[in-house]
């Protein structure tokens, strides 16, 4: 082997020629939305530096002030040799790419999981897109350093003039673009723009994406089931049969595997590349579901749906959803396509009865 051509593979598909190569199919694309892209990279890098030095750092758990903008202008985590103090893995993300998200002057409206109302830039900075993003989904499961992620979908301002609330409560079909950052054993970046989904890994030692995962497409039916089983006794009679069916198939066919890991990046990458439903339901607890509309279910569903399985609500096409409020929830059931059939056919049946 020629480990010498090896170390010097420049023919590798980085994300950055890979959003290049798609803006060349547009020859009237003036480079807006690929701006605005290389600026969501940048964040997932900066909040993965963060994360895998988070022990280290002991930015776990802590809360307190630091200088954000020379973090992210210093890209290589100086943050903490700078004795300031610092910020909760959550905090801090979302301020990374809120600052990310500005500063690429293409946005205008962000809505975060971290901020209770919308962010509208400052005209100055604004441009033509809207983001939802999640900085840090799966927070809980920060000090025991299980997988976490940053999810996000974007959108374009209705109708190109002044940026209104009603922007960003479309419903999830319009989204242009969506995808998540999960920061695990390695760091992977997931991304759809509507035409396919495709996995880039972080090279640590190159600081860039690569394409590892090209054109992802979920199997039609899988083994695995994903829930929180703990919330059982106060599910609804469609999730119930259906999670029953799992574990006790009449038809002859093998029980399906249980897997959850309780952070949804790491649950729906693992269904996405292996199959099988992840659901997170209504029950009477929480009838609209724990997982909210605009920067988890409808990124998550928009892959899906672009990797060529479904995603439901126990009522309708998840994508068809039309928000009323930012931070609403609703119930969800994502994955291969076959399995969200079966779920969808039970919710049918209760319908009629
Ligand atoms: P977390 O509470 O740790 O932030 O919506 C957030 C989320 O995690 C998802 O990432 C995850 O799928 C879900 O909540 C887990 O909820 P349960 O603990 O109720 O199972």
């Amino acid at each position: 082997m020629d480990h010498a051509a090896d170390a010097f593979r420049t023919d590798l598909m980085t994300i950055t020629k890979f959003v290049l190569n798609e803006q060349s199919k547009h020859p009237e694309s003036r480079g807006d939305f690929s701006i605005l892209l290389s600026h969501i990279v940048l964040g997932c890098k900066f909040v993965c530096a963060a994360v895998n030095k988070a022990g280290l750092a002991k930015l776990i758990g802590l809360a307190g002030e630091t200088n954000v903008q020379a973090m992210f202008y210093n890209f290589t985590c100086v943050f903490w040799l700078q004795g300031e103090e610092q910020k909760k893995l959550d905090v801090l993300s979302n301020e990374v790419f809120v600052k990310a998200l500005v500063s690429s002057g293409r946005t205008c409206i962000l809505v975060s999981e971290e901020d209770e109302e919308a962010i509208f830039v400052e005209p100055s900075k604004r441009g033509k897109y809207c983001v939802v993003f999640d900085p840090l989904d799966g927070s809980s499961n920060i000090d025991c350093g299980v997988s976490i992620g940053t999810i996000f979908g974007i959108y374009m301002l209705k109708d190109g003039g002044e940026s209104r609330l009603e922007d960003v409560l479309q419903p999830g079909k319009n989204m242009l673009a969506a995808g998540y950052c999960m920061y695990g054993s390695s760091c992977t970046l997931v991304l759809s723009t509507g035409s396919g989904v495709n996995g880039f890994t972080l090279d640590p030692s190159l600081g860039e994406f690569i394409l590892t995962h090209p054109d992802i497409k979920i199997p039609k039916k899988g083994k695995i089931y994903s829930v929180n089983e703990g919330n059982a006794k106060n599910w609804d009679g469609p999730t119930a049969k259906f999670v029953e069916k799992c574990k006790f198939p009449k038809d002859g066919s093998p029980a399906k595997s249980l897997r959850y890991i309780g952070s949804m990046v790491a649950d729906v990458h693992r269904t996405l590349l292996y199959g099988g439903v992840f659901l997170y339901p209504a029950d009477k607890k929480s009838p609209n579901g724990k997982l909210r509309v605009l920067y988890e279910v409808f990124p998550m569903s928009f892959l899906m749906e672009q990797a060529g399985g479904q995603s439901f609500t126990g009522k309708e096409r998840a994508l068809d959803l039309v928000p009323k409020k930012i931070h609403e929830r609703s119930p969800i059931f994502l994955g291969s396509y076959d399995d969200v059939e079966e779920i969808k056919a039970l919710y049918a049946a209760e319908e009629k009865a």
